[in-house]
């Protein structure tokens, strides 16, 4: 196992991302599904608007929520689990801690792309940043918006993001670096798989045509040692409080 966790982490370390096959096995994905089921039968209704996105308006096809360990046990258990944390420090190559969890739902038909972006334009942290789990709900294809990242990218540093006033990914970035220098990968998962990509990496998503939903459920950690660049933090705070009053959120 600890050759494997190595592997994993040398992969992260040089590319910025990393595919890890049957991250969660079958029965673990199952339960998954199922308290994200649940929670969006009992729960969401009662969440607060600026942790819900819709692929349009306050209703129909779901694009992400987010913030679940704030009300439900189950979440806030599941970013803690000791194997998850464990990959990940390896990776990092220092402790982690939690900051949120997230559902990214890409709906059948209408799920929309997500623009280029380094998640650290949202997140804000200074070195050594974080990273991102995505476990995958569903099968990952070029069909129906499987992430894409930029390979290499992390090294990039922090890159200048422009604002998109959209409700989610509010910030993007104008273009890819040289794709010859920093190559596109698509992360094609299977269900159960995961992928961890760095707050630097560069990725995005494209839309989801097909007739089946894509859902991606997500964690985010940051280094234990990062500490948050406040400045940057109450530009971004401001602008997100705008753009969730401009979308009747608050
Ligand atoms: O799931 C997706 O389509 C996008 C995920 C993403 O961009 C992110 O985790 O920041």
């Amino acid at each position: 196992m600890n050759l494997k966790i190595n592997h994993v982490a040398k992969k992260f370390q040089d590319d910025g991302f990393v595919i890890v096959k049957n991250f969660l096995e079958k029965s673990a994905v199952d339960e998954l599904e199922r308290e994200i089921n649940r929670y969006i039968l009992k729960i969401l209704p009662t969440v607060p608007k600026i942790h819900v996105v819709y692929e349009s308006g306050w209703s129909g096809p779901l694009k992400q929520f987010s913030r679940m360990e704030l009300y439900d046990r189950y979440f806030k258990k599941i970013l803690n689990r000791p194997a998850t944390l464990k990959l990940l420090e390896a990776c990092l190559g220092e402790p982690v801690e939690p900051l949120t969890t997230e559902v990214f739902y890409k709906p059948a038909r209408v799920g929309s792309p997500a623009l280029f972006h380094q998640e650290n334009a949202y997140f804000n942290y200074m070195s050594p940043y974080g990273l991102v789990l995505w476990i995958a709900l569903d099968k990952t294809t070029l069909k129906n918006g499987a992430v894409h990242f930029i390979k290499g990218s992390h090294k990039l540093g922090e890159l200048s993001h422009i604002k998109t006033n959209l409700p989610l990914f509010s910030k993007a970035l104008p273009g890819p670096p040289d794709p010859l220098k920093y190559p596109e990968v698509p992360a094609l998962l299977e269900r159960g798989d995961a992928s961890i990509h760095h707050f630097l990496t560069i990725h995005r998503s494209g839309p989801n045509k097909t007739p089946l939903n894509r859902r991606g459920f997500v964690l985010d950690y940051r280094a234990r040692s990062a500490q948050i660049n406040q400045t940057k933090t109450k530009t971004h705070e401001e602008y997100k409080k705008e753009i969730q009053r401009n979308s009747g959120a608050l």
